[in-house]
C-alpha cells in the first residue's frame, strides 16, 4: 500500500505521507519518497514539490522498531541528499512535530513552513544515538553552532515561533497547506536560496567548546550520546559537509548498537505502553475536573501542586485551622520555588493560592470528582479520614488512599460504594517525581482504575499498577536493596565505597546518603511496630544508629557525620566504632562488583514481583526505579540491565 500520495494544485505537487501513528521513516516510506522525487522531477509540469503529512503530525523521525536490525536502502542521508539535490524546489509544510529524520528531512528541503503549533527538534540523544541523516551538519548551517549545540545536545525540541527566529523554519501558517503552496508560487518569482548544505557555518572559538563540552558532560550524567553528538557538532563547524556528514554517520552506526541505545529504546517503548494498559482500551475514566486533597503535609501539598499545575481546580481539607495555614504555607512556598526558578509567573502563583478552596469542613468534598487522602501514614487516622469521607463525598466520587505501606484495603473497610476506592502512590515531591503507582483493591471497579490513569495523564506523570504487598513495587524493592547494601557492610565493604559505587553507576546518591537525606527514623519505626506485633525481623545495622540517635542529616549524622549546616557526608569515626563488631575486614570490593550486587538484588525482587503478579510487566519496574527512584535512564532499569546479562 501506498504510503504516500501526490495532488496538485496547478503547477505545485503536494505530496501527502500517511504512515499511521506518526510518519515514522520506515523502508517503505523512504522508498516511496525516493521514488518521489525522480518522477516529479521528470513531470514538466511541476515546478515545486510541498511535502506534508496526514494525521497528527509531520514525520516524527526514523523508525525506532527498525533500529535492532540491520539498516536497509534507501538509507536516509542519501534521501535527504536526493530531496535537496531534487530539480524543483522541495517545501516542507510541518504540523505536529518534525523530529529526529522527520526534521532532517524537512532541513533537505529549500524551505520550512511550520503550522504555529508546530515544533522541530533532534531528539536522537535521549534514545541514546546522534542525528543520522546530517542533522549536526545541516542544523547549524540554519541556526549556529550555539543554537545548533543546544538543541542537539539536549534533544528537547522547540515551538514554531522560537523555530522561526532561530532560522529553523522560514514562514509561519494558520492554514498550512494551502499557505505552504502559496509561499512556494511565491519563492518560484526570485532566485532560489543556496540548498542548506552548501551553505557556511559562522566560527566559534575554542572556549565555546571547552565551555560546552563541560556543561554537557554535566547534564549528561553519564549518558554517552549527548557528547558524542558534541563532537559532530565541532567537527561539522570545522570540516566540509561531506566530511562532517561522514563523521556523524559513523557515529550513529557507533551508536545505535550501543548498550545506551539499546536501554533508551526500552525506556522510550516502556514509557508508550504504560499509560495505556490493554484491559483498560474500552473502559472510559470517570469526569476528572476538581479534585480534593486530605491533608497539606509535604505530600499533600505536593498533590495539590501537581493538579494545579494540571489546570484541575482543587479543595484542601486539614483538620484545624492551624493545620490549614500550615498546608496553605506549604503550597504557597512550593509555587514562590517555581516562580523563583523562572517556571511560573507571580500572577499564576498568585491566582493558584486564590483558586484553592481551603476547609476544615468535610462538606466542602462534596464539589470533588475525586479526593486523595494524604494523612499521617496511620491507620486509624486514615480509616477516620474514609469515614468521614464516606459520609461527605459523592457517592461517584473517586477515593484515593496515598498510602506507602499500610494495606489498602484495611483503609477502605465500611467504606459505602467500596468500587470507587483505589490506592494512587505519590512520590515526593509529588509536583517533581514523574512516577504515580496505581493501586486497585479486589473491588475497584474499571472505571475508577481508568480514572487513576486519567490522572496520571492530566499531570503528566508517568502509571503504574501495583498489586498490593508490603511497599508496594518501589518501596518493596527499596527495601531489598538496602538489606543488600547493610549485607554488603557486613562483609567489610565500607560505607562510602557502596555510595560511590552506585553514583559510578548513574544514581544521583548511594544508598547511605539517600537515608541520610531522607532520615533512618521512618523505616526503624516500622520495624519496630512490626516486631511489636509479633513479626520476627532481625536487626538491622540502621537499628544500631537509630539507637545511638543517629537518624541522618536531621540529627547532624547517620551513616556518616555532618557540619553543621552543611550536607556534604563525611566518615564517622563513631558509626565505625558502633558498627564494628558486626563488620568484616574489607574485602576490597570493585566498584562495579559492588554496583552488580545491589542491582542483582532489586532485579531479583522485581523478579519476585513479577512472578507474584503484582507488577504487569518488568518494563513497569524499570519505569518505576527510573521515575520514582532516580535510576539512571540509559541504564534502561535493573530488569532490563539483568535481561542483558541473562538473557
Ligand atoms: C531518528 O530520527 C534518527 C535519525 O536522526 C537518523 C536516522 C538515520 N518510531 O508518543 P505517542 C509510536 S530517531 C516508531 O504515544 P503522541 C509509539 O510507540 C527518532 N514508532 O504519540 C506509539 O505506538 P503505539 C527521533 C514511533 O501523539 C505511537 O507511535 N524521533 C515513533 O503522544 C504514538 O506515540 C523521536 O524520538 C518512532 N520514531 O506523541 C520521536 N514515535 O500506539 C519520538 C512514536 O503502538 N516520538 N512511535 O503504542 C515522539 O516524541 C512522540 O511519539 C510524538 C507524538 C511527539 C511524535
Amino acid at each position: 500500500m501506498a504510503l504516500t500520495r501526490i495532488d496538485r494544485d496547478g503547477e505545485i505537487a503536494v505530496i501527502t505521507i500517511d504512515n499511521p501513528p506518526v510518519n515514522a521513516l520506515s523502508q517503505a516510506l523512504r522508498q516511496d519518497l525516493w521514488d518521489a522525487v525522480a518522477a516529479l522531477d521528470a513531470d514538466p509540469s511541476v515546478a515545486a514539490v510541498v511535502l506534508t503529512c496526514a494525521g497528527r503530525t509531520f514525520i516524527a523521525g526514523a523508525d525506532v522498531t527498525e533500529f535492532g536490525k540491520p539498516p536497509q536502502p534507501p538509507h536516509l542521508p542519501d534521501l535527504v541528499d536526493r530531496i535537496e539535490g531534487a530539480a524543483k524546489p522541495w517545501i516542507a509544510a510541518i504540523h505536529g512535530s518534525a523530529l529526529g529524520g522527520g526534521f532532517e528531512v524537512a532541513m533537505g528541503c529549500r524551505f520550512r513552513v511550520a503550522a504555529r503549533g508546530a515544533s522541530v527538534g533532534l531528539p536522537e540523544v535521549t534514545l541514546g544515538i546522534v542525528p543520522g541523516a546530517s542533522g549536526t551538519v545541516r542544523t547549524p548551517r540554519l541556526a549556529g553552532v550555539q543554537a545548533a549545540v543546544t538543541l542537539v545536545t539536549t534533544g528537547k525540541p522547540v515551538r514554531a515561533p522560537a523555530a522561526l527566529s532561530m532560522g529553523l523554519v522560514d514562514a509561519l501558517a494558520d492554514d498550512l497547506v494551502p499557505e505552504a503552496v502559496a509561499f512556494a508560487r511565491d519563492a518560484l518569482t526570485r532566485p532560489l536560496p543556496a540548498p542548506v548544505s552548501a551553505r557556511a557555518i559562522a566560527p566559534v572559538d575554542d572556549a565555546f567548546w571547552t565551555e560546552a563540552e563541560a556543561a554537557t558532560r554535566k547534564a549528561a550524567k553519564g549518558a554517552e550520546a549527548p557528547l558524542r553528538a558534541l563532537a559532530c557538532l565541532r567537527r561539522a563547524s570545522e570540516v566540509a559537509f561531506p566530511e562532517a556528514t561522514a563523521f556523524e554517520r559513523q557515529t550513529f552506526m557507533d551508536l545505535r548498537g550501543s548498550e545506551q541505545a539499546a536501554a533508551l529504546r526500552h525506556v522510550f517503548f516502556a514509557e508508550r505502553a504504560a499509560p495505556r494498559p490493554a484491559r483498560l482500551r474500552d473502559v472510559a475514566p470517570r469526569k476528572l475536573a476538581h479534585v480534593g486533597v486530605i491533608g497539606g503535609g509535604t505530600m499533600g501539598a505536593g498533590i495539590i501542586a501537581a493538579c494545579q499545575d494540571a489546570g484541575l481546580a482543587v479543595t484542601l481539607i486539614e483538620r484545624d485551622d492551624e493545620a490549614l495555614a500550615r498546608g496553605v504555607a506549604n503550597l504557597r512556598a512550593i509555587h514562590d520555588g517555581a516562580v523563583s526558578r523562572g517556571r511560573l509567573t507571580a500572577d499564576a502563583a498568585a491566582a493558584r493560592l486564590d483558586t484553592l478552596t481551603a476547609s476544615t469542613d468535610y462538606a466542602a468534598i462534596g464539589a470533588c470528582d475525586l479526593v486523595i487522602e494524604a494523612v499521617f501514614e496511620q491507620i486509624d487516622v486514615k480509616r477516620a479520614v474514609f469515614d468521614a469521607l464516606g459520609r461527605h463525598a459523592r457517592a461517584d466520587a473517586v477515593l484515593a488512599t496515598n498510602t506507602s505501606y499500610l494495606d489498602p484495603r484495611d483503609i477502605a473497610q465500611g467504606l459505602p460504594h467500596p468500587e470507587r476506592f483505589i490506592g494512587l502512590h505519590f512520590f515526593s515531591p509529588a509536583n517533581v517525581m514523574r512516577l504515580l503507582e496505581i493501586v486497585p483493591v479486589r473491588n475497584t471497579a474499571p472505571d475508577v482504575l481508568a480514572t487513576g490513569f486519567d490522572l496520571a495523564r492530566r499531570l503528566g506523570k508517568i502509571p503504574v499498577q501495583s498489586g498490593i504487598c508490603d511497599g508496594f513495587i518501589g518501596n518493596r524493592i527499596l527495601k531489598r536493596t538496602r538489606a543488600e547494601a547493610e549485607a554488603l557492610l557486613r562483609e567489610g565493604v565500607p560505607i562510602a565505597a557502596v555510595d560511590a559505587a552506585m553514583r559510578a553507576h548513574g544514581m544521583a546518591m548511594g544508598p547511605f546518603e539517600a537515608q541520610d537525606l531522607g532520615g533512618l527514623d521512618i523505616a526503624f519505626l516500622q520495624r519496630e511496630g512490626a516486631r511489636a506485633a509479633g513479626q520476627d525481623i532481625p536487626e538491622t545495622l540502621g537499628d544500631i544508629l537509630v539507637r545511638a540517635g543517629r537518624k541522618g542529616q536531621k540529627t547532624g549524622g547517620g551513616w556518616y557525620d555532618y557540619a553543621p549546616g552543611q550536607r556534604k557526608p563525611m566518615p564517622s569515626a563513631a558509626v565505625a566504632a558502633l558498627l564494628s563488631p558486626h563488620l568484616a575486614p574489607d574485602p576490597g570490593m570493585a566498584p562495579e562488583a559492588i554496583a552488580r550486587r545491589i542491582i542483582g538484588a532489586m532485579a531479583a525482587e522485581g523478579q519476585a514481583i513479577l512472578d507474584e503478579g503484582i507488577a504487569a510487566s518488568a518494563a513497569d519496574i524499570d519505569l518505576v526505579k527510573i521515575h520514582g527512584y532516580g535510576y539512571p535512564r540509559w541504564r534502561g532499569g535493573p530488569m532490563f540491565q539483568q535481561s542483558r546479562v541473562n538473557p
